[in-house]
């Protein structure tokens, strides 16, 4: 039986003093029976390592570099991130796919560098609306997520994947649980041709515009294992009733 996970993506959002506000309401808040992590900008991470020792409540980055130590400015590595106490980094998110160009073999790369370092790498897949509507959603899940299989069964077993519709995210416009279970499910057999124990053990979160009306159905189906969440992850209320739908 998977446990459920719900992770915060902060993006780039807030200064210090917000960071700070938001990790004391959020850990001594949290419910049992779900794992919960918030993935904080670059600069606030060392400020939030500090602020959750001893916490429930998990670190985790927005992206990472490829590659280990070396001449490549302006980059963040898996074992700076290790430094900083993260456990979980998001990668692939479609910000980045779309922004920085990042190919899914780079982002195989990343969660390959990322296991390699001891983290948990969060990997992102999701269509446009476009693609949605030509019928393309599950072969552009497919191909995003080919070179993340190909990294063979010992690695696959220990990633997080996060199903992310790009035409959901950000618009208040959430995938339907069917819609949502569809793609999940697609994911699941795509990791059972790997390893059964891939199948069983990847958690599979849902992204966009999960909010806490959503987040119950969403999170009651079975390939559903949580929820990847940005906005409503800046707003504890919201965020800590996100994560009691999960338990
Ligand atoms: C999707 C999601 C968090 P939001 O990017 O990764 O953001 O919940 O604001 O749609």
């Amino acid at each position: 039986m998977r446990s459920k996970l719900v992770a915060g993506n902060w993006k780039m959002h807030g200064r210090r003093d917000m960071a700070a506000d938001l990790l004391s309401a959020l850990a001594p808040h949290l419910p049992r029976g779900v794992d919960v992590a918030v993935c904080v900008p670059f600069p606030y991470l060392d400020q939030a390592g500090a602020a959750l020792v001893g916490s429930a409540l998990h670190l985790g980055a927005q992206d990472v570099s490829e590659c280990d130590d070396g001449a490549f400015t302006g980059e963040v590595s898996a074992g700076m991130l290790r430094d900083m106490g993260c456990r979980y980094v998001i990668v692939g998110h479609s910000e980045r796919r779309a922004r920085h160009g990042e190919s899914s073999q780079c982002v195989a790369d990343k969660a390959a560098t990322a296991l390699r370092n001891g983290l948990t790498p969060i990997v992102c897949v999701g269509e446009t609306k476009d693609e949605r509507l030509a019928g393309q959603t599950e072969s552009v899940v497919s191909e995003q997520l080919a070179p993340v299989l190909a990294l063979g069964a010992d690695r696959v077993e220990r990633l997080v994947i996060a199903y992310e519709p790009i035409w959901a995210i950000g618009t208040g416009l959430s995938a339907t649980v069917d819609e949502a279970i569809a793609v999940h499910s697609a994911i699941r057999g795509a990791l059972g041709r790997v390893s059964r124990a891939a199948a069983d053990r990847v958690q599979i979160l849902y992204g966009g515009s999960v909010k806490p009306e959503t987040a119950p159905a969403l999170f009651a189906a079975d390939d559903i294992d949580g929820g990847l969440v940005g906005g409503a992850a800046l707003d504890p209320e919201a965020f800590l009733a996100i994560c009691k739908a999960a338990v």
